[in-house]
């Protein structure tokens, strides 16, 4: 994947809440193309697999408990500047410190329930996105 591609996943707290529409909406109105996307869910172990870089912090269980308690929506998207511009369209990690108007803000409950994940690096977007779309080639 070039640097103009992020990985992100509504996480089990928006979409049970029927958030999914909406914040695809907001996706695709900053301008991000949907490339690849499905509507999956985790074990524990697969969630243990994605969050293994939190493997030693102190929520490491609750995280995993949590992304694998309902289904999920990852999808792959492509705008210049990928990776950093949809970090600004979905705000802190915790919501209490997320800008008006990000995804997190309007969306997220909780530092744990925040509603949608983007990767951090190019590096990062890349192996996520191959996590969930082994054939992401394609694409
Ligand atoms: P981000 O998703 O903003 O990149 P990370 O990578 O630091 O944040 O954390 C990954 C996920 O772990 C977060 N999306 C959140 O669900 C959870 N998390 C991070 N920090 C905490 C915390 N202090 N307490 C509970 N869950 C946390």
């Amino acid at each position: 994947m070039a640097g103009n591609r992020t990985f992100t996943m509504i996480k089990p707290d928006a979409v049970g809440a029927g958030n999914t529409g909406a914040i695809i909406k907001m996706i695709e109105e900053a301008g991000f193309k949907i490339v690849a996307m499905k509507k999956t869910y985790m074990s524990k172990e697969r969630a243990g697999q994605f969050y293994a870089v939190h493997k030693e912090r102190p929520f490491y269980q609750d995280l995993t408990n949590y992304m694998s308690s309902g289904p999920i929506v990852p999808m792959i998207l492509e705008k210049d500047n990928a990776v950093e511009d949809f970090r600004k369209l979905i705000g802190a990690t915790n919501p209490q410190d997320a800008a008006e108007g990000t995804i997190r803000k309007l969306f997220a409950k909780s530092i744990e329930a925040n509603a949608i994940h983007g990767s951090d690096s190019d590096e990062n977007a890349e192996i996520e996105g191959r996590f969930f779309f082994a054939d992401v080639e394609k694409f």
